[in-house]
């Protein structure tokens, strides 16, 4: 029997996806033996926390050779640089603050806050993507984040008036020890904000290629207020972000005594409407998923029975659960462009669909294409709108198959 990360309950299982690669694991060579973990969906009735039954050791997916940078987006640069004014104005008033960011990647964020002159640490495992942190001018240091580490930091720079993380903290397996560290070396007042992708957004959009190896979480308030009370810690504000196709941003405090706002209170009544906090609430999801997963291969097997090619739209991680639990493979799909250069030229896990530059796109004239960043929609539509002009169609598949 499988028992909760974070309280030691019973686990009840809501899916399974049966054996997946590395979601990041793009691969060089053909001739690459994949690692592949049989990935499950479990829900904790007790503490409320929806997460993966089996897990990847972190070292085989966050090392030297991660292939994702946060900077290959505009509306991430812009959403993100909105988090570091966020930030500014909270510490306008406290004399020489300091700010952590934990998985600060290529310092798309921090580099706001070391432009602004505040101290600051990003905490990046990823030994790569924390050289590109520190060419644009953030102080980082190459670890995972605990208690241990966090006596150091406290040691040498102080408490953190500020600590952040964005799509961090559900990577993290061993979560209570990220939060003993917050424990430690959060100050009195001092305020603790992350953001991840959104259970509630999840479930009613049915946007199932969330769920991957990085991703041992899936939060919700009702989880997140469990969590930090287990921590001395109080859930105090909770804000949706309009990213990563419906992502939420928990603020917590030290105590048990802090304003809480109307918003929790809010946005946990409308979890609890959906009985996010009942194995009821994640019944219908596995059929909702499968039927989009047959829909969208029905269509795809059409468009090349007509004798036309689909190409894809952004190599994202996501899309490795997408196209290996839907069975959609180079058969299908001729190639994906991607505008990340160490992505290009490589396969995509599981499915082997070669990965092109953006430039090929453009000089193609593939007319379907599967966007498979289709949490970018926005953005790429604006990008594309000639393609589209010109009679380009994107496929795009939640909360269902669309053309459009
Ligand atoms: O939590 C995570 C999130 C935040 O980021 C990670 N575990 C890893 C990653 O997930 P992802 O790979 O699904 O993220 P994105 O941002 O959906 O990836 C977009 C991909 O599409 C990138 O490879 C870049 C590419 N892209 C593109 O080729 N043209 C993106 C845009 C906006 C474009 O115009």
């Amino acid at each position: 029997m499988r028992t909760c990360r974070i309280c030691d309950s019973a686990l009840t299982e809501i899916m399974s996806f049966g054996d997946m690669p590395i979601a990041n694991g793009f691969l060089t060579s053909l001739e690459e033996k994949e690692f592949l973990f049989p990935m499950t969906l479990h829900f904790c009735s007790q503490c409320y926390m929806v997460q993966l039954g089996e897990t990847v050791p972190p070292e085989a997916m966050f090392n030297g050779n991660y292939q994702f940078v946060s900077s290959t987006s505009k509306a991430m640069a812009d959403h993100f640089q909105g988090n570091a004014e966020e930030i500014q104005t909270r510490l306008k008033n406290v004399s020489d603050p300091f700010v952590v960011e934990l998985g600060c990647n290529d310092g798309i964020m921090l580099k706001h806050i070391a432009q602004a002159g505040i101290r600051h640490l990003g905490i990046e495992p990823s030994a790569n993507v924390a050289e590109m942190a520190k060419a644009n001018g953030v102080n980082v240091s190459v670890q995972f984040f605990n208690k241990a580490t966090a006596e150091k930091i406290k040691a040498e720079h102080g408490q953190a008036d500020v600590i952040c993380g964005s799509n961090v903290f559900c990577h993290i397996e061993d979560l209570n020890s990220v939060f003993e560290g917050i424990q430690v070396l959060l100050k009195d007042g001092g305020v603790l904000f992350f953001e991840d992708p959104y259970i509630y957004d999840i479930v009613k959009k049915s946007s199932f290629d969330q769920i991957y190896d990085e991703h041992v979480y899936y939060f919700s308030g009702l989880s997140v207020a469990e969590l930090a009370k287990r921590h001395q810690l109080q859930l105090v504000d909770m804000a949706h972000q309009d990213v990563h196709g419906g992502s939420m941003r928990y603020y917590i405090q030290p105590g048990s005594q802090n304003t809480v706002t109307e918003r929790v209170v809010e946005w946990i009544q409308k979890e609890e409407d959906i009985q996010l906090n009942d194995t009821r609430g994640y019944e219908k999801f596995k059929d909702s998923v499968n039927a989009i997963c047959r829909d969208l291969k029905t269509m795809l097997e059409d468009i090349k029975q007509r004798g036309d090619k689909v190409v894809g739209y952004g190599a994202t991680s996501k899309s490795t659960t997408l196209l290996n639990y839907a069975g959609i493979g180079h058969d299908l799909i001729d190639y994906i462009s991607d505008n990340t250069p160490n992505k290009i030229n490589k396969y995509t896990p599981g499915t082997h669909i070669p990965i092109k530059a953006y430039e090929e796109f453009q000089q193609d004239n593939a007319r379907h294409v599967l966007l498979l960043a289709w949490n970018h929609k926005k953005e790429i539509f604006a990008k594309e709108k000639d393609f589209r002009a010109s009679g380009g169609r994107f496929i795009t598949f939640f909360p269902e198959v669309v053309i459009e």
